[in-house]
């Protein structure tokens, strides 16, 4: 094998048993600690030689060590291989591919006798609604979004946000955000200047864009609406005859107060990794960092008031970190 897919393959093994931790064995540090492992190892500059040399690399211990000279000796993973062979694990594996379901229905399923999709269909009667709906485009969600679909999407969407009120502010976070070349799904951001969050709730201001996505025909499903969390499907449409159909995809809007916007834009954004290790030097810069604020941390260990933010560069100007731009935030 040559080196350079030896390493790769090195990688996409990591990510592997990543998520048989996490869909298989529910065990979800084993799944971040293979993750982490995978990401330093990624960005690490040379070619890894043996688990020693990659032991010395953050996040990569002992286990992870031993799997890296398995490999590089004897080009699998015994582990793996025993989970690709494994029944159980494969079709846990397999089912949670399904929107809707997570590694307890998958498990749940297996233990009636459902593994593959044809049982799926068989028993849809007995799925819940997000669930029919992850079977219904099963194959579509499983296809990736390529950026020029995305930017056709994110227009279209700010174009339209605007028909509505053309006070509303919305990003679309994600993979997208950062430049990804294509993105699993669309994740959007939405906001308005009438709404903090020492307002009441306004699961109007929510609502009244999922149903204009509706009344133009780019929602087509819904999976969940909550006063402040809408999960769907949406699809462009096609606007010329020789031009292939879109396909669904999965679409989230998620409605934050105005004043918590920026740290929700900084958390959807990601990647899941950049927000662990953001977290992490905020504590040691004694903030916490959530989703919806960052807070300074007493000597008490008490978490104070949140602390106004009017733009992600606020957020690193508390923590004293250097700005990093979308881009450069794959960790
Ligand atoms: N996120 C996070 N921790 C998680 C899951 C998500 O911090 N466990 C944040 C970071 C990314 C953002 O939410 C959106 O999540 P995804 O859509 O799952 O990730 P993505 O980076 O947009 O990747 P994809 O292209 O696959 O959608
Ligand atoms: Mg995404």
């Amino acid at each position: 094998m040559p080196e350079r897919e030896r390493q790769e393959t090195l990688q996409s093994l990591k990510e592997k048993l990543a998520n048989y931790e996490r869909n298989v064995n529910r065990a979800i540090h084993k799944y971040n600690a293979y993750r982490k492992a995978a990401s330093v190892i990624s960005k690490y500059p040379q070619k890894i030689k043996n688990g020693e040399e990659a032991k010395k690399l953050d996040g990569v211990g002992k286990e992870i060590a031993k799997k890296i000279d398995e490999f590089l000796q004897t080009g699998t993973l015994k582990k793996l291989e025993k989970i690709r062979n494994d029944d159980t694990s494969s079709s846990i594996n397999f089912l949670t591919r399904v929107t809707g379901i997570g590694p307890a229905a998958a498990r749940k399923f297996f233990d009636e006798g459902v593994k593959t999709l044809e049982d799926l269909k068989k028993i849809e009667h007995k799925l819940n609604h997000h669930q029919q709906i992850g079977l219904k485009y099963f194959e579509e969600f499983e296809k990736r979004i390529p950026r020029t679909e995305m930017t056709k999407m994110e227009t279209l969407i700010l174009q339209e946000l605007e028909l509505v009120d053309t006070e509303y502010i919305g990003t679309i976070c994600g993979s997208y955000r950062r430049g990804a070349e294509s993105s699993g799904d669309i994740d959007i951001l939405l906001t308005h200047p009438n709404y903090t969050s020492v307002d009441e709730k306004q699961p109007k201001l929510l609502h009244a864009v999922v149903e204009h996505f509706e009344s133009i025909g780019f929602i087509t499903d819904t999976l969940s609406k909550g006063d402040t969390k809408y999960m769907g499907v949406c699809q462009l449409q096609q606007n010329d005859e020789d031009e292939e159909e879109y396909l669904h995809r999965r679409i989230d809007i998620r409605l934050i107060p105005k004043d918590q916007y920026y740290c929700g834009v900084l958390y959807f954004t990601g990647s899941d990794i950049f927000n662990k290790n953001m977290r992490t030097h905020a504590l040691e810069k004694g903030f916490t960092l959530n989703e919806y604020t960052i807070r300074p941390v007493g000597v008490t260990g008490m978490a104070g008031e949140p602390l106004m933010v009017d733009s992600e560069k606020d957020i690193f100007d508390y923590i004293q970190w250097k700005y990093r731009e979308p881009k450069e935030r794959s960790e």
